[in-house]
């Protein structure tokens, strides 16, 4: 059977994307599609909706990944400030190599520092060189809790999962992918058709309520392995974050550090405010050529939902709320 890969998906990170074996083709044709944005169609993979370019990458990084006992794994759904936590727990966790001005997040934007190990790394090497990373290495991925390689779940590598209400949620991820695919757009791009697949838990590595709650009775069980964060909890106590980070990843802040304000000077550093402008983050490429690094920060608040969200579309997002967390112990903020 021919390779090839359709033209008309590009990977987002840039860079070439790897084509698909012959087996990998018979999966693929398998899987239910549906049409999202102009930039790619979600494909039902292992019971959730995966963008179809980073389903090579995705396979690829299930089944090859080993992962090392030191690693840190960031995980998120998206559009819930992965970005913001990529370049908090880099931060934090290399805060003796170098003072923050000299930080390669003054000049490098967290998505390169801390790679999506499967859209990005797995997407253009089936066979990456994960080798040459410092210790500890620190990949992010949305990949749900049930779907990761089994050596994330065998090994002591820890995890972050950080996500955020579905209503600011949707929003941002509305917003993100108007930015990825400019005026030229002949896809699905009204709120209310947007909103209509969200409520059918169409969005990419959805459905939301499942992948929160993987991760979140996941965390339950094994507190020691999973740190469970929710972004409104980051915006209204981040001091307290960036401590509860360190502790979790066993580097926590000394008594000397404290009173010297470095659980501060980390906080402020990668906050909106800093991270959005900073060069990098104004007039930067993602990989040099792949979309514009502002286009992960926008206004970076709680609640910017009330701005679009009819009263009926709240209504049915929190029947939803109800129906799928209620009984589960997570609530959100909004
Ligand atoms: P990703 O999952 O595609 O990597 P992610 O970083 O999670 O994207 O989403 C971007 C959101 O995080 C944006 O939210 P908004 O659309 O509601 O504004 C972005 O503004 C927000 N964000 C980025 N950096 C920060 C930060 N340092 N602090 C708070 N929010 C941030």
């Amino acid at each position: 059977m021919e390779k090839t890969v359709d033209d008309s998906q590009k990977p987002l990170f840039g860079g070439l994307m790897v084509e698909s074996s012959d087996q990998n083709q018979e999966i693929l044709l398998s899987l239910a599609r549906v049409k999202y944005w102009d930039h790619y169609d979600l494909l039902q993979y292992q019971g959730f909706w995966c963008p179809s370019v980073f389903i090579h990458g995705i396979i690829a990084f299930q089944k090859h990944f080993q992962a090392l006992d030191s690693d840190i794994m960031l995980i998120t759904f998206p559009k819930s400030g992965t970005t913001w936590l990529k370049a908090l727990v880099y931060t934090i966790v290399n805060r003796t190599r170098h003072g923050l001005e000299s930080s390669p997040l003054v000049t490098i934007n967290p998505h390169e520092l801390v790679p999506f190990i499967d859209a990005h790394l797995y997407v253009q090497n089936q066979s990456p060189d994960l080798e040459g990373f410092p210790t500890p290495r620190i990949f992010g991925t949305h990949m749900p809790y049930a779907s990761l390689p089994h050596s994330i779940l065998n090994t002591n590598c820890r995890i972050i999962y950080l996500c955020r209400n579905p209503l600011d949620q949707f929003i941002s991820e509305w917003h993100f992918f108007h930015r990825v695919q400019g005026t030229q757009t002949k896809g699905i791009h009204s709120l209310d058709e947007v909103f209509e697949m969200i409520c059918q838990g169409i969005q990419s590595f959805g459905p939301f309520w499942e992948h929160v709650l993987g991760y979140w009775e996941a965390s339950l069980e094994y507190p020691n392995k999973i740190l469970f964060l929710k972004y409104e909890d980051l915006k209204e106590d981040n001091l307290f974050y960036v401590k509860k980070i360190a502790d979790f990843l066993r580097c926590p802040f000394s008594k000397e550090e404290e009173i010297q304000g470095v659980v501060e000077e980390i906080s402020k550093f990668c906050s909106f405010e800093n991270m959005t402008n900073l060069e990098v983050n104004k007039s930067g490429r993602l990989m040099g050529n792949g979309p514009e690094n502002n286009i992960y920060f926008r206004k970076g608040e709680v609640g910017d939902w009330k701005n679009y969200l009819t009263p009926s579309m709240l209504g049915c997002l929190e029947k939803l709320m109800e129906e799928k967390l209620g009984g589960s112990g997570l609530t959100f903020k909004k």
